[in-house]
This record gives structure tokens, C-alpha cells and sequence, in this order.
């Protein structure tokens, strides 16, 4: 029972902000894949006597898994504190739709929406609107711009993503298995340093998904950092494979997080089959990417970042059938915590409970969240915890949870 990779990471913090919160309770919910539940007040109150207030949580587009699992904590951890939990989500995964809902929601009087962006800087504009309505905007998975955030929870570092799904693409392609906890990073370093692709250097794919999305963009910029470090390092084992491009070495191809984009996207590689490995930063692209590799019997392999109970099918079931399958391992991190973690963190944004700077903390399910200085950009985060990857070992446990 034990999953936790072995990726080096850091710990936990926060942003907030000086919290007003004037939220009162939602309407009946509008809109396309609108949720509400309201808590049972009476009972989880804690000293608080004022009217719940109204937290949203807003992902990038509806019908994706990850999100609805990222809702499942977030309304756990708002209806703890005796407050209210709404899912809304548009159907197109765009900036432009995220922001036509949050000026919905600005109207009906919520407290807070916590937003995972398609486009970072997309909702600039809105967020006068939402100060001068005291309505508190966060993100969470993928961040908003600092500048107008109360507060961005993320699931683990940007770096321990991005070397890690350099680490597991070149791991498959040498065909090493993936043990717990093992060092990814030394392994991936013991290969090339053998030379193990002299011969026939890796070129390396992205699906991902859209070309604005703040946080997939920074783990391919993190991946294209490491691949960078490892060519001069190791000469000759990695090939450019975007030779368009003096600042990339990834042949990357965006699926909008959109299933049918994401299939278009897969079936490219497929028939262009000029990449070894495709590696997708996002569960739409994962799905997408293993039913075609399958069905077409592709020798490319996958890996990347993946929800258990999507990629059963494409993944291994022991050691011995490691390699047949299309994608021997991949990694994420646990979902529910990172939506529970967030919704928190938006309570705790509006009550006034914390303050948004650096060294500010609130706490949830007996664990203290401290804000740090994000490393990607002016703001600060809050990170939640380790990533976990996924292998033959662990599957069948994780298969029915995530
Ligand atoms: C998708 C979304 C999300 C990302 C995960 C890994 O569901 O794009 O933003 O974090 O994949």
C-alpha cells in the first residue's frame, strides 16, 4: 500500500487574502453540468452562526473525470465547515466560456470560485468585477495569474511532473521496469549514460491539451528543460524532434482536452509514426492516446498522466506483460486530496482565515497547508503533496479510487 514515488518534493503552503466574503446562499443551479449541495448546517457548523456561504468549484470543461474527482474533495472539505459546495463547469474548454459562467456567478452572489484555467490570463478583466462584488477568485490544478488570485493549490511540484515524465519515457523505452519508490531520475541517467539509444535516438511526442492551458504548458516547458540537460549531458541518446523549433525537442500536438480532438491528435502520431513514445500531460489525452495506440497495435509506446480507472485497459497486470502493454506505467497524484486541499483553501480565503502571503497557512483533515513562493511565477501556491506512479504493482488498488 504503498505508492508514494519516489520524486523529491516539497511540502505544503498557501496564499490568501484579506477576506471579505459576503456570500449568501446559491440559486437553484443553471447551466450545463451544475451541482449544488448544500451542507447540513446545523450539524457542521463550528462556532460560526453567520449564513453559509457559497464556494464554486469551476473546472476547465465538463464531462472530464479528473475534475469531477477534484469536485468530490472540494465539497467534502466546503461542507465540513457548515458551507456550501457548487460544480460549475462550461461545456467548451475555453477561457472565454470559464469567464462568461464567472460573471454568472459573480451575479448570483457566490462567495468564491475556484477555478482550474484554461487560460491564464483570460480572466483578468473579470476579476475587477468580482473585487467590487466580494466574490474571491482561486485556482487550483491550473492557475489563474497571480496577480489576482487569492490563493493557487497545486497537486506537487512543476519540476517533479515534468523530469518525471522525461524519466518514465525514457525508463519504457529502454524497457526497465518501474519498482516502488524507485530513484526514476538516476535510472534514467544510468541509461543514458550506458548510450542505450546511440543507435537509434528517442524522439519523444506530446499530447497535450490546449495550447493556452497554464499548467500543461508549464510541464512541457519543465520536460523541455530536462531533455535540454540530459542532450548535453548524455550527446547522441535524445532526437530532436522538432526540428521547426530552436526551443523545443518535443513534437507536441494539442487534443484541446476534448475526447474526439484528443483521438484526431493520437491517430496523427499513429500515422505519421515518427515518435517512440507519446507522452500526455493530461487524462483526456491518456484515454484518448491508449484506446487508439491499442486498436491500432502501434509499437509507440505511452506514458504520462493518467486517472487508474481510465487507463486499466492499456496498462500491465504483472511484470511479465510489462512491455507488451501501451502504457507500462504513468503517474498522477491523488485527485480527491488535491480538490479538498483547494476547497480549504477557499474557506479559509473568505473567512479571512489567512492572509495570501508567503508563510500564511490554514489547516484540513489534521494537516497544516503553509503558502510558498510559487516557482513559476510571482505568486504564491500551496502544494499538496507527493505524485504517485501508477504500475502493474499498484493498479487493481488504485483502479476502483481514482
Ligand atoms: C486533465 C486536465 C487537468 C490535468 C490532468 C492531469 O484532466 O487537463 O488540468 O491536471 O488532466
Amino acid at each position: 500500500m504503498k505508492k508514494l514515488l519516489a520524486i523529491t518534493l516539497m511540502v505544503a503552503m498557501v496564499v490568501a487574502m484579506v477576506g471579505c466574503g459576503g456570500g449568501k446562499t446559491a440559486d437553484a443551479p443553471t447551466g450545463n453540468n451544475t451541482e449544488t449541495t448544500t451542507a447540513d448546517t446545523s450539524e457542521a457548523a463550528s462556532s460560526n452562526t453567520d449564513e453559509p456561504e457559497t464556494h464554486v468549484f469551476m473546472f476547465k470543461s465538463t464531462g472530464n473525470l479528473f475534475g469531477d474527482l477534484m469536485y468530490q474533495g472540494f465539497k467534502e472539505a466546503v461542507e465540513s465547515t457548515g458551507n456550501i459546495a457548487e460544480y460549475q463547469s462550461p461545456a467548451e474548454t475555453t477561457g472565454a466560456a470559464q469567464v462568461a459562467l464567472v460573471e454568472e456567478l459573480i451575479a448570483k452572489g457566490v462567495s468564491s470560485i475556484t477555478i482550474s484555467a484554461n487560460d491564464a490570463n483570460a480572466f483578468n478583466a473579470i476579476s475587477r468585477l468580482a473585487e467590487s462584488n466580494g466574490v474571491k477568485l482561486l485556482s487550483a490544478d491550473s492557475a489563474i495569474d497571480p496577480s489576482i488570485r487569492a490563493s493557487h493549490t497545486i497537486p506537487t511540484t512543476i519540476d517533479g511532473v515534468g523530469t518525471h515524465l522525461v524519466y518514465a519515457a525514457l525508463m519504457i523505452l529502454a524497457e526497465v521496469s518501474y519498482e516502488e519508490n524507485m530513484d526514476m531520475k538516476a535510472k534514467a541517467e544510468e541509461i543514458l549514460a550506458a548510450n542505450t539509444f546511440a543507435n537509434d535516438p528517442v524522439v519523444i511526442g506530446v499530447l497535450s491539451a490546449t495550447t493556452t492551458s497554464p499548467v500543461q504548458n508549464l510541464w512541457i516547458a519543465s520536460m523541455e528543460k530536462e531533455l535540454v540537460r540530459l542532450d548535453a549531458a548524455y550527446p547522441g541518446n535524445i532526437a530532436d524532434a522538432n526540428t521547426n523549433s530552436a526551443d523545443s525537442m518535443l513534437d507536441i500536438k494539442y487534443g484541446n482536452d476534448d475526447p474526439q480532438d484528443s483521438v484526431t491528435q493520437a491517430n496523427a502520431f499513429i500515422s505519421e509514426n515518427k515518435v517512440d513514445v507519446i507522452v500526455s500531460p493530461t487524462t483526456v489525452g491518456m484515454f484518448a492516446a491508449g484506446q487508439q495506440l491499442q486498436d491500432s497495435s502501434s509499437k509507440i509506446k505511452l506514458t504520462g498522466l493518467g486517472l487508474p480507472s481510465e487507463m486499466v485497459n492499456f496498462m500491465p497486470t504483472s511484470h511479465v506483460d510489462e512491455f507488451d502493454a501501451v502504457c507500462p506505467y504513468m503517474m498522477l497524484w491523488n485527485v480527491i486530496d488535491l480538490g479538498a486541499v483547494s476547497g480549504a483553501a477557499a474557506v479559509a480565503a473568505v473567512d479571512g482565515t489567512y492572509d495570501g502571503t508567503v508563510g500564511s497557512s490554514f489547516g484540513y483533515n489534521g494537516k497544516i497547508y503553509t503558502a510558498i513562493e510559487d516557482p513559476d511565477s510571482e505568486g504564491s501556491v500551496i502544494v499538496v503533496g507527493n505524485p504517485y506512479v501508477f504500475f502493474q504493482g499498484n493498479m487493481k488498488e488504485w483502479g476502483g479510487i481514482l
